[in-house]
């Protein structure tokens, strides 16, 4: 294909778009890291980094430490095997293992003598807020969003204490066991005070369930309400997790303007050996979210699906309805080649209306690896696009990229939420 713009031009413009991309602050929509008034909980540093669960299922490839023997490990001991299995024995190419070292290398650490202990000493002079201040500029990050589990009992009393919010951090409500196990839910809403019965015989314990969704929704802020699905769930179905979407969680969402975001495609437990790590991926009938969208227009649904197989059915619903908004390359999808092939895909379906990424990090430092790896796929993409639209007559100016990027990176997002 013959460019219409001239090399001395293309130059300049594709180094004006990695600059975009590079610098425009993000809304990171989805992570599990928490602000630090839940102290412990907001986890940081090397050895978190190395336990990361997606190393850890790794270095079971590599050693041949028994299970339980790992386990029964420190955290320095278990950083310190898949240090040796992962990053010594062999060439740490994976995209977790080298997301460590695109993070030391970002924070100006020399990791080519693979000295793991003064990496330790190095981060054990940190100062969390410092590292905090560092790590979202590094990232770009200029809020985080995490996930909030009223049903998690380390996080709970924190938030039933109260503190003072930290404004970098913004608060989703997470319902996954609500949903997918009301047989231990229901006697845990009745001891907070919510008068809700095992087994449903009026519609006063779906107002139950709205109450508590909307103390708690109003208790952290949340700006949506969330929950990830194995791969085989349907909508509509005579089921106890239908029933509380429908009659309670929707409902709820409506009153309060709050989206719900399903993340489909999820495995728990394949190999229960790995405790965290031992998740797995299966297709989804994306059928239950067409459902849910054509039924409840009402609502705001946010998605993204773990199957690198449903991608394109998800970008097709998107298209269909405006009530769903897409986002991320979650979890397996998360590695250079497929958020390639999921952005242009998205791109050429969707223009700019969705949110090509967020970092689900766990650890702090994470943020700089995930976001400095996605942003250099999003700009290669963008980049190509706009050329192509060049070839085509229609130059795009800086001020269109920036404005485009901005969408990309939360606006788009931010809207949708309004809206
Ligand atoms: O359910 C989720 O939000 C997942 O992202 C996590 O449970 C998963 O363990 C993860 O860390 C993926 O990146
Ligand atoms: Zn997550």
């Amino acid at each position: 294909m013959k460019s219409i713009l001239s090399e001395a031009h293309q130059v300049p413009f594709a180094a004006q778009v990695e600059e975009i991309v590079a610098s425009t602050p993000v809304y990171d929509i989805h992570t599990h890291l928490y602000e630090p008034a839940f102290n412990e909980l907001l986890l940081w540093g090397i050895d978190e980094l190395l336990v990361y669960h997606y190393l850890v299922a790794e270095s079971f490839r590599q050693h041949n430490l028994p299970y339980d023997k790992f386990w029964a490990l420190s955290k320095t001991q278990q950083a310190d095997l898949i240090w040796n299995s992962l990053f010594i024995e062999h060439s740490p190419i994976s995209e977790a293992c080298r997301g460590v070292l695109t993070t030391l290398h970002a924070f100006g650490l020399d990791v080519k003598k693979h000295d793991l202990p003064s990496i330790r000493n190095w981060f054990a002079n940190r100062k969390l807020d410092t590292h905090i201040t560092e790590c979202m500029q590094l990232a770009g990050v200029k809020t985080i969003c995490m996930t909030n589990s009223p049903f998690d009992d380390l996080e709970r009393p924190v938030w039933e204490r109260g503190f003072q919010r930290d404004e970098r951090f913004t608060a989703a409500l997470r319902i996954d066991p609500l949903i997918l196990n009301w047989p231990e839910v229901a006697p845990k809403l009745a001891q907070w005070g919510y008068n809700v019965e095992a087994n449903p015989s009026s519609g006063k314990t779906f107002s139950e369930i709205r109450r508590f969704l909307a103390d708690w929704s109003k208790r952290i802020n949340a700006q949506y309400v969330m929950v990830s699905l194995p791969p085989d769930f349907q909508f509509p179905a005579n089921t106890m997790s239908a029933s509380i979407i429908e009659h309670a969680v929707l409902p709820h969402c409506r009153d309060t303007g709050l989206p719900f975001a399903l993340m489909p495609g999820v495995k728990r437990a394949v190999n229960p050996q790995l405790k965290l790590a031992g998740d797995g991926v299966g297709l989804t009938d994306l059928t239950m979210l067409q459902n849910l969208c054509a039924q409840f227009p009402e609502n705001k649904f946010l998605a993204t699906v773990l199957a690198r197989e449903n991608q394109h059915e998800l970008c097709v619903l998107a298209r269909k309805f405006r009530n769903l908004h897409i986002f991320g390359c979650w979890w397996f999808t998360n590695i250079p080649s497929i958020i390639d092939e999921m952005t242009r895909m998205r791109i050429e379906l969707l223009g700019t209306s969705f949110t090509p990424q967020h970092s689900d990090a766990r650890v702090l430092d994470q943020i700089v690896y995930k976001w400095q790896h996605s942003r250099r796929v999003i700009a290669r993409v963008l980049l190509e696009k706009y050329l192509e639209l060049g070839q085509d007559g229609w130059p795009v100016s800086r001020a269109e990229v920036e404005r485009d990027v901005k969408d990309l990176f939360g606006g788009a997002f931010e809207r949708f939420c309004k809206s």
